[in-house]
């Protein structure tokens, strides 16, 4: 639902990147969508950030940032909380304030995906596939991921007559997963992993289908060929830095 400028009384602005293949990016834009919410959409050359992405964002510099009415809001999980705080009368993503224990969960589930996913997936873009032991660095970095996906076919088994870990909508913690199947699906081109597999997580694939499958998703969702694009890209810059030994989380 992007442009516009926002009616009704606010004015918000979504700065991200050029690339469009964030990840970030991605869930604030599904989360605007499912509440509804119009935006101008800014994109960003991050290899010459501008003057209002610096100024908004001083401290990381990254996207997403919103601009609501001109003040800034950085960290994507920090928008999707101020999204249900500043529009209260949108639908919510986090559960209701009287379970808090399910949204404590579900806070502490969205922290763990992305301190999990996001350096598994470039861990195994990086290594080498053809240097043995890449090869295992790339297994453990693999074997990690599916692990929380595993655990988190768990947590939606818990919940058996649920749609989404939000409920029978999509929620906070689906915003947040449903941001990477993108990137999931393109490392099963770019390094013939597949970290969703629906013979060893048959609840999450079907979850994933349905969050893939939504009009508030599919309308902001990168083409896997883009992110397969921009894996290889980051392939080949990281293998011209001799010795490089980090994956540098840069998205030009
Ligand atoms: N923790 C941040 C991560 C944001 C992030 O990594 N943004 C990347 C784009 S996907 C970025 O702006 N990179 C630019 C840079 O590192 O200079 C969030 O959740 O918003």
């Amino acid at each position: 639902m992007a442009g516009g400028g926002g009616g009704g009384g606010y004015k918000l602005t979504l700065l991200a990147a050029r690339r469009q293949v964030s990840p970030f990016v991605m869930r604030v834009r599904v989360a605007l969508n499912l509440k509804g919410l119009r935006y101008d959409y800014v994109l960003e050359d991050l290899a010459a950030k501008s003057d209002l992405l610096l100024a908004s964002n001083p401290v990381h510099k990254k996207v997403p940032v919103l601009l609501h009415a001109g003040k800034p809001v950085c960290e994507s999980a920090v928008i999707l909380h101020y999204l249900d705080d500043a529009f209260p009368a949108t639908p919510r993503l986090l559960l209701p304030a009287d379970d808090p224990y399910g949204r404590a969960t579900h806070r502490l589930w969205a922290a763990r995906v992305d301190a999990t996913l996001h350096p598994a997936w470039m861990r195994v873009v990086r290594v080498k596939a053809e240097a043995a032991a890449a090869a295992d660095e790339r297994a453990t970095a693999a074997a990690t991921a599916a692990a929380l996906l595993e655990q988190l076919e768990g947590l939606l088994g818990e919940e058996e007559e649920r749609r989404f870990f939000g409920g029978d909508a999509i929620g906070y913690l689906d915003v947040v997963l449903g941001s990477y199947l993108t990137w999931i699906e393109a490392l099963r081109e770019v390094a013939s992993v597949a970290l969703l597999d629906a013979a060893r997580t048959p609840r999450l694939a079907a979850w994933a289908e349905r969050f893939a499958g939504s009009q508030a998703v599919m309308s902001v969702t990168p083409e896997v060929g883009w992110v397969v694009a921009y894996a290889e890209m980051l392939r080949a810059r990281w293998d011209a830095e001799d010795g490089a030994t980090a994956p540098r989380h840069q998205f030009k």
